[in-house]
């Protein structure tokens, strides 16, 4: 709703925005990926450090994971490390590492009581031994979990995704047990992270950046992007049925030609 005050347009108060504005009955997207990006310049902002902002995006997460499980989203995708992210302080990498252990051990229960299936994409080498430990625990306590998929990308890249399938299909070929003719799209699917998985139909990326940093480069050729100035700290479910409603308007201007 817009309102004037003097010349301005401006946008009325929080009345309209605060309840979801998605449509119910529209297309939800069946898979979500999303960047998780500001946790430090939210820290910045307020003279905390870094790891205050990890701890409270993390938060975020689970109201997220929520929010997507009850309006029926089959599949989430967060980034949660990249291949790049070792360059980060050895505190900071030392800290985020601890998180998903962290994660599990609050809300492992409650996601196995919500039919949640727990997984992770991306390459375990050089990750810690606890780190890998506690999400095989999660993924195995929830292989049989027929509910919401969620995937974390941890140690995840994607141009390293493709180089890895591209020299197992390589291989393949080499060994005589493939002609180069029988590489396809679909080939090089089942050999990404993903192989199980629809493509993305939205991402979401807070924090102001419009890119998509290595983040599933393959599998985003046809997803819709939405993004906000938004921290991922202060990213709340009503960010989130926004970022619906507009998917939806854009499904619908599609649908109509
Ligand atoms: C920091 C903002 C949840 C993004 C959210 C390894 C960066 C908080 C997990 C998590 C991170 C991972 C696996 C799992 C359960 C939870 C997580 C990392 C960072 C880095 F099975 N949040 N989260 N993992 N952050």
């Amino acid at each position: 709703m817009l309102e004037r005050i003097g010349h301005m347009l401006v946008r009325k108060a929080n009345q309209e925005e605060k309840r979801p504005v998605f449509d119910e009955a529209g297309e939800i997207p069946r898979h979500i990926a999303v960047i998780m990006d500001g946790n430090g310049r939210w820290a910045k902002m307020r003279n905390l450090p870094r790891i205050a902002g990890h701890r409270s995006g993390m938060k975020t997460v689970k109201e997220i994971v929520k929010a997507a499980d009850g309006i029926g989203v089959k599949t989430m995708t967060m980034y949660a490390f990249s291949t790049e992210n070792w360059k980060r302080p050895r505190e900071e990498v030392d800290y985020l590492m601890k998180l998903p252990q962290e994660f599990l051990s609050t809300e492992l229960e409650e996601l196995i009581e919500r039919n949640v299936r727990v997984r992770m994409l991306g390459n375990p080498e050089g990750l810690p031994a606890h780190t890998i430990e506690a999400m095989n625990i999660a993924e195995e306590r929830t292989r049989h979990n027929t509910g919401l998929q969620l995937n974390f990308a941890l140690n995840y890249g994607s141009r390293t995704e493709l180089v890895r399938a591209f020299r197992e299909l390589a291989r393949q070929v080499q060994a005589g047990t493939i002609q180069p003719e029988e590489v396809d799209e679909e080939m090089i699917a089942r050999h990404l992270y993903t192989s199980d998985l629809p493509d993305p139909d939205l991402l979401i990326r807070t924090s102001g950046e419009i890119r998509l940093s290595n983040f599933m480069l393959w599998q985003m050729a046809y997803t819709e992007l939405w993004f906000t100035d938004v921290l991922w700290p202060d990213f709340t479910k009503e960010h989130f049925y926004q970022a619906i409603a507009e998917y939806q308007g854009r499904a619908r201007r599609y649908g109509a030609v």
